[in-house]
């Protein structure tokens, strides 16, 4: 069976979902700290975890008689930067839980890292693997971290650890978690219902992105990989754009929509977040080694978005009327 922690997330249930397409629902093992919505509980098996409850957690490894474990809870870099002490133990003490029994139970884990793994003095264009990484962010800090102690894992008592720097993502259905790359998915909500959006990022803060469709399709591919594979870590990237960009495409489809950003005297605490990550990856080691391929560009990702969001919006008229 599979345990996926933070399965309530931005990224948590739309794994879930896949997972329990490949696999049987009951065979996947969802959980989170908060109650789970009536569709989601019916889906399969829900149980609550606190990541920093390591005998709760081990509970769960038996009784649920767990094999592998997708590791997504955490503080993302805005709400991590805001509480630090939290975020210091969900992300570090919750992932060592998990990588622990990970070793004790030999279960196979998955947890991603983020492009907030890289700091102000990486290459900022087509960012390798293996680099300069002085992150200056708690987020960054803490899944730098886990990176680290993945790999003394793999190679000291040779858990299966598996991870991937994740790229801003984003997903109409489900709202993002507190993250500097959330104006990505804002803008589109905004768009749609108000044609207009204050952007809390600069308009040329290129950052790498990628749709929620082709994250959980990447994750699976890396999860299943059959054998063990050359990294513990890999970039995983699609497409980079600027706010600029985003709204230039969104206005194609809402000729109407106008964007306002912040004076630069005055930045929001976000833009220095946003100053110290890449601005685009390289993610060939990905593609060579789990074959791994975006299939969302911009183009294709903001019509999605839009056309996702405005039926939700006639959901809502239809809901109301
Ligand atoms: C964040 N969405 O902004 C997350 C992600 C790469 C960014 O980790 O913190």
């Amino acid at each position: 069976r599979v345990l996926v922690t933070g399965s309530l997330g931005q990224l948590g249930s739309g794994l879930v979902k896949e997972l329990r397409s490949m696999y049987g629902n009951e065979n996947v093992v969802a959980s989170d700290i908060r109650k789970a919505p009536e569709e989601f509980m019916a889906s399969g098996p829900f149980v609550y975890a606190d990541v920093m409850n390591y005998g709760m957690l081990e509970r769960i490894v038996v009784d649920w008689r767990i094999d592998w474990v997708v590791h997504y809870s955490a503080l993302l870099s805005a709400v991590a930067e805001k509480n630090m002490a939290l975020a210091l133990s969900v992300n570090i003490a919750g992932f060592q839980n998990m990588l622990e029994l990970a070793k004790v139970h030999r279960l196979r884990i998955y947890s991603p890292s983020t492009i907030g793994a890289f700091g102000p003095s990486t290459p900022k264009d087509n960012t390798p693997d293996l680099t300069i990484m002085r992150p200056n962010t708690i987020y960054g800090i803490t899944k730098l971290h886990n990176e680290l102690m993945g790999e003394y894992y793999r190679e000291k008592f040779g858990v299966d650890f598996r991870s991937a720097r994740y790229p801003g993502i984003l997903s109409a259905d489900t709202p993002p978690g507190g993250g500097t790359t959330d104006y990505a998915v804002d803008i589109f909500h905004h768009a749609v219902r108000h044609g207009h959006y204050d952007c809390f990022l600069s308009k040329d803060t290129r950052l790498p992105m990628m749709y929620l469709s082709d994250c959980i399709r990447g994750t699976v591919e890396h999860l299943t990989y059959p054998t063990p594979l050359p990294q513990c870590v890999y970039n995983l990237a699609a497409v980079s754009f600027t706010p600029a960009e985003l709204a230039k495409e969104i206005q194609k489809h809402l000729p109407h929509f106008t964007i306002s950003y912040p004076d630069p005297a005055h930045p929001d605490f976000r833009q220095a977040i946003a100053d110290s990550w890449p601005a685009s990856l390289d993610d060939s080691m990905a593609r060579r080694d789990f074959g791994w391929k975006e299939e969302y560009g911009l183009e294709k990702m903001v019509k999605l978005m839009l056309d996702k969001i405005q039926a939700q919006v006639e959901a809502e008229k239809k809901n109301i009327g």
